[in-house]
């Protein structure tokens, strides 16, 4: 079976074999091996269509962001784009995707071979290079000419919208879980006000629309063997949005002390020399770009994503767990209950993190 998809692409070398990879929670990821030792391998991908429901537009986008920081790397001197961008591999027909007789839609990239990719965070130096290279991403991506991206997810970051369908899965309340979690509930509600700020700033022009990627976890972001920024890779969600919505997710994920689904609670921190290092990177590539008032709000973009995610997993676990791939039965709940329990650690520690943003601006 995977041997016939692959084989509608234009890969070189000889197959050898395919199997599961990564640990993302949407899409399936296999990595192709090739026989050849100087050949690439591949990483195929069946990208999920219940969660994106236009792929041949995702994939648009995907092709013509990839295309244009190629551009600009083959600018640079020294510079390696086959191992520094992500780069699609075309089908016989010449397309950039294959979609089989299921109706399931499959892409593949080359392989970027020894990479290192971290779902916890554990030096500064580290999330340094992290918000280097998703600061680059965004600065690179500045001038992209042509029409807006598509929406791959619409209301993506919209946390108006993310609450109504919370109070509409409580209300349904269709896995008898709702009573369970009161206590999380009332966090939830809370916040509820304070975390709608980013959306009113947009809303009243506060702070421009850009390209963003939107899924900025730690993980998507590739390092070599020493540990300095490879490639941004994970662009399903590459689309319009606010600075602080990659800003937020990154810091979600490089400043936690623990896993994002910890089960232990008292493991679970903010590291501020890592929200330090990485703002630090970030701010380094798009200090030039940037707006006061966007800068102004970055400490607050690291508190919107613990509560934007944590409540994503909550309404997950509450509607019986259709979205995020899970583990175990009460993964999403766990998941959320970490993501909590992070804001908290944030909210203790606020005034810091935005000192230091004033210190670094
Ligand atoms: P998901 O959306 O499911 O998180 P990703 O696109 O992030 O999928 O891919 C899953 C994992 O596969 C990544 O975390 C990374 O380790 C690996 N990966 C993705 N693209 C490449 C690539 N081009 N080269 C090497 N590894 C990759
Ligand atoms: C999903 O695909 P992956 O695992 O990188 C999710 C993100 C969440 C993340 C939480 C399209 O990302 O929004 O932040 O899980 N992606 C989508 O780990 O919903
Ligand atoms: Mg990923």
């Amino acid at each position: 079976m995977l041997t016939d998809i692959v084989s509608r692409f234009r890969i070189s070398g000889t197959f050898a074999r395919a199997f599961p990879y990564g640990s993302g929670h949407i899409n399936d990821t296999y990595k192709v091996e090739t026989l050849e030792e100087e050949v690439h391998d591949y990483l195929l991908q069946r990208v999920n269509h219940q969660v994106f429901k236009n792929v041949p537009g995702l994939m648009s986008n995907i092709d013509r962001v990839t295309r244009h920081i190629r551009a600009k790397l083959e600018q640079i001197p020294g510079s390696d784009p086959d191992r520094e961008e992500l780069t699609l591999i075309p089908t016989h027909e010449g397309g950039i995707f294959y979609q089989d007789p299921e109706g399931n839609f499959w892409r593949m990239y080359i392989f970027i071979r020894d990479n290192r990719s971290y779902d916890i965070v554990t030096s500064p130096e580290q999330a340094f290079e992290g918000g280097r290279m998703f600061g680059r991403f965004q600065a690179m991506l500045n001038d992209l000419p042509g029409d807006p991206l598509v929406d791959t997810i619409p209301n993506f970051h919209n946390i108006e919208w993310r609450l109504g369908i919370f109070d509409q899965t409580i209300a349904r309340d269709v896995a008898g879980r709702a009573e369970s979690v009161q206590d999380e509930i009332r966090f939830v509600r809370r916040r509820a006000e304070e975390m709608s700020t980013i959306l009113l700033l947009g809303r009243e022009g506060m702070i421009p629309m850009r390209i963003t990627h939107n899924d900025t976890k730690f993980n998507n972001v590739l390092l070599d063997q020493n540990d300095k920024g490879l490639c941004v890779i994970d662009l399903d969600t590459v689309m319009p949005g606010y600075v602080h919505y990659d800003f937020g997710d990154s810091i979600r994920t490089t400043t936690n002390t623990a896993a994002e689904d910890e089960k232990d609670l008292s493991l679970v921190e903010m590291d501020i020399r890592l929200f330090e290092a990485y703002a630090s990177g970030f701010l380094e590539e798009t200090r030039k770009t940037l707006s006061i008032t966007e800068i102004d709000y970055l400490a607050f973009a690291g508190k919107l994503f613990p509560y934007i995610i944590g409540l994503r997993f909550l309404t997950d676990y509450i509607d019986g767990d259709n979205y995020f791939k899970i583990k175990h039965e009460h993964h999403n709940l766990q998941r959320a209950r970490a993501q909590f329990k992070l804001l908290r650690s944030m909210e203790a520690q606020f005034q810091d993190m935005r000192h230091i943003i004033e210190r670094l601006r």
